[in-house]
């Protein structure tokens, strides 16, 4: 494991606030196998346009460097690039910013070939203002005259121009993966497959809340999926077939989210996140176990926001509530550990995506009886009585059923 200081400047939050990112910055360390071994702060109105921090107290970083031999610096904050490499020059170890953290988690999580795809796509965008700089400075060196072009300056527009050409060559192989997806997506809604999709916080429980659900499927050969106490642990979406009371629904579990969540991540994982795009109803999993559960949930809200899924139903559960001394009556609450609060929250989810049955009758010719498969998920035959011209069909379904075979009602022809 690497040895660390933090290091983080508040611009504009109290106290409490800032040992909240300060706490969540070191777990985000640890799933990047990251010790912190000492934090270094300070409170400034505006970050120090040179070196981020005061002059005194980038001294005092880099004596506590030398005092505790740490492999690098960790800031909480986001440093731009010209930033980051000054203060690296001054304190001679490597400097890790909040969006390098995550993005180094990103890459050593990413198992998929679309997940590797887009962690390699944000990354090269993250680097690529520092070849920019690198360009800039070695211009400025030579005072900007064409004629003293040497073969340093060749090499590093030769880079710059690679990682330009890698980028566009990821983005064509997401763009191409994203258009499968989402004709997917399209054939489910053709065929009327309800999709519900589980969001909230990293470490929030949403793959155990998931793994609890496929306890209760009465479908049975689905396979769970990873859960696992550490920020991150599920980057690639995963779908299973839920069936639930003779109702079926599709269930995502995917990527978490987080505070400051870097915009090239993002805008890399948009296929990822269609998956909550395109859902019918949002599941939004709150850790209420978590001291700071409310500003976790509305950076849920935020990020939602961010990627245009703020107008998906959403249906809010605070997990973990088997480590709760106090509850408020007003919350829906559930523990994937008791299992309390699931069998409600089921029947919530069915009654918010089927939300009222239509009993009726219809004589249906046999030419047409396909439509009973393609309706399947979402009707119960009660009756049926075969005539010389069709069947007498008595169903109970929901709205898109009643409007389906509203031509066949008996009676209508
Ligand atoms: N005590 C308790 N622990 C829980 C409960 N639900 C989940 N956990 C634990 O919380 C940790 C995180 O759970 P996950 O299901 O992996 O969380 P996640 O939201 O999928 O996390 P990411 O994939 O990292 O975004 C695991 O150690 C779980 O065992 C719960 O109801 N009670
Ligand atoms: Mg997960």
């Amino acid at each position: 494991m690497n040895k660390a200081i933090l290091a983080g400047i508040n611009l504009n939050k109290n106290e409490q606030e800032f040992n909240i990112v300060l706490e969540e910055t070191k777990q985000l360390c640890n799933a990047c196998n990251i010790e912190v071994i000492e934090v270094c702060t300070q409170k400034s109105k505006s970050l120090n346009s040179k070196i981020a921090f005061g002059k005194g107290k980038l001294e005092e970083l880099k004596e506590l460097v030398y005092k505790h031999n740490v492999d690098c610096v960790v800031f909480y904050n986001n440093l731009n690039v010209a930033v980051l490499s000054r203060i690296q020059k001054e304190i001679g170890v490597q400097v890790i910013d909040r969006t390098n953290l995550i993005l180094d988690i990103f890459s050593i999580r990413a198992k998929t070939k679309e997940a590797k795809l887009q962690t390699q796509m944000a990354r090269l965008q993250y680097d690529l203002p520092k070849i920019y700089l690198q360009e800039f400075d070695a211009d400025r060196e030579r005072g900007g005259s064409d004629q003293s072009r040497g073969a340093g300056e060749t090499k590093l527009e030769l880079a710059r121009r690679n990682v330009e050409k890698e980028i566009s060559n990821i983005k064509r192989q997401l763009d191409l993966l994203r258009i499968s997806n989402k004709e997917r997506s399209k054939r489910r809604n053709q065929t009327f497959i309800k999709s519900v999709s589980l969001v909230g916080y990293t470490n929030a429980g949403k793959s155990s809340l998931m793994n609890l659900i496929l306890k209760y499927n009465s479908r049975s050969e689905d396979k769970f999926v990873e859960e696992k106490d550490m920020l991150f642990s599920t980057l690639d979406t995963s779908i299973r077939n839920v069936s639930y009371n003779n109702k079926s629904f599709l269930l995502f579990d995917t990527v978490g989210f987080v505070s400051d969540l870097p915009h090239e991540l993002i805008e890399a994982f948009k296929s990822t996140l269609d998956a909550v795009n395109d859902a019918d109803l949002l599941i939004h999993v709150i850790d209420a176990s978590d001291p700071y559960y409310d500003e976790q949930r509305d950076i849920t809200y935020e990020t939602l926001k961010t990627i245009k899924a703020d107008n998906i139903p959403v249906i809010e559960v605070y997990n973990k509530a088997d480590l709760l001394e106090y509850r408020d009556e007003h919350l829906r609450y559930i523990s994937c550990v008791s299992e309390e609060g699931i069998l409600e929250l089921l029947e919530l989810i069915i009654n918010t995506l089927y939300p009222k049955d239509y009993s009726f009758k219809i004589k249906l010719p046999y030419k047409d009886q396909y439509l009973l498969d393609k309706y399947n998920n979402h009707l119960q035959i009660t009756s049926i009585e075969n005539k010389e011209d069709g069947s007498i069909i008595s169903i109970v379904g929901d709205k898109i059923v009643y409007d389906a075979f509203f031509n066949y009602k008996e009676g209508l022809f």
